[in-house]
């Protein structure tokens, strides 16, 4: 039913595959729309999201160029608001997303990877914001999340520069989890998705937005918003059942209750 993304439901865990090979994988709104109905119509029972790009070259060379190259400012700006708020759909989704980068996150490729949970990379990927290159800046929110995950003057060099960097250096400087074989890419992000899927549905959810949402908060407010999280966790039926099979030696079973 879509053209430009495939998605497969491996029980608790779903793969989204952005598959636009002619370019790399790169996000037309064309892919973007059909990200964004994906996210919407996800299998139900998904606990987690693993996102990743057809092939073993790109996970997703950027923005499509060809889209972008004759656009005025107002259609610049609806563009990139597209994608930025696709971004932030997955950034707010209320199940993890692990972006398995399987080669080229450059551009809007990058912030897609950004707006995940957790980055898991292979040895041949690499990452980049080379917008200013192309007379633009990355416009899918690369200048705000990427000096918070990697600190601002790291952001600053890589935003003004344009410059590629590898897996290893990434992984130095904070922006990947891990880096890893790529023929061994996929089998570690479904590890650990799996790991996450067993886990408390809804505690997972609570944690996630509360991280997000206590990031830029003052520390009284934030441990307020996290007290106020941690108390709902007690009127849900997964909490009594975790507690329960802990103190009773068994595995628990939970119901995103
Ligand atoms: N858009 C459109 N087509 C692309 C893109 C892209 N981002 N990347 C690659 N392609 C196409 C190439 O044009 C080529 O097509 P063709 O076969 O018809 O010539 C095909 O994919 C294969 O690419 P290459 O032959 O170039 O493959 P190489 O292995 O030689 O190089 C690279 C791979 C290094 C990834 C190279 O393709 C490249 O530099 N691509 C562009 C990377 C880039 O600059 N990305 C950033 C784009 S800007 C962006 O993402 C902005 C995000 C915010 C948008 C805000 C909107 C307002």
């Amino acid at each position: 039913m879509y053209n430009y993304i495939k998605i497969e439901q491996k029980e608790a865990v779903t793969v989204l595959t952005i598959s636009a090979p002619k370019t790399l994988n790169a996000l037309n709104s064309a892919v973007l729309r059909e990200m964004d109905d994906a996210l919407t119509h996800l299998p139900e029972g998904t606990r987690v999201l693993v996102v990743t790009g057809e092939g073993e070259k790109s996970f997703v060379a950027g923005a499509d160029i060809s889209e972008m190259a004759n656009l005025n400012v107002p259609q610049g700006q609806t563009f990139g608001n597209r994608g930025a708020m696709v971004f932030r759909r997955i950034e707010t989704l209320p199940i993890p997303v692990i972006a398995a980068v399987n080669g080229f996150a450059l551009g809007g490729g990058c912030e897609l990877a950004m707006a995940c949970d957790i980055r898991i990379c292979s040895e041949n990927a690499k990452f980049g914001q080379p917008e200013v290159g192309l007379g633009i800046i990355p416009g899918f929110s690369g200048t705000v999340r990427l000096s918070r995950l990697v600190g601002m003057g790291m952001a600053k060099q890589l935003i003004y520069t344009g410059k590629a960097i590898k897996a290893d250096e990434a992984l130095r400087i904070g922006l990947v989890n891990a880096v890893v074989p790529q023929a061994e890419l996929m089998d570690k992000a479904l590890e650990m998705a799996n790991q996450m899927a067993a886990n408390a549905p809804l505690a997972v959810a609570a944690a996630k937005q509360c991280i997000n949402a206590t990031y830029d908060m003052d520390m009284d407010s934030a441990i307020l918003y996290e007290n106020g999280a941690f108390g709902q966790c007690f009127g849900t039926e997964d909490q009594k059942n975790g507690m329960k099979a802990f103190l009773s030696k068994e595995k628990p079973a939970f119901k995103g209750k």
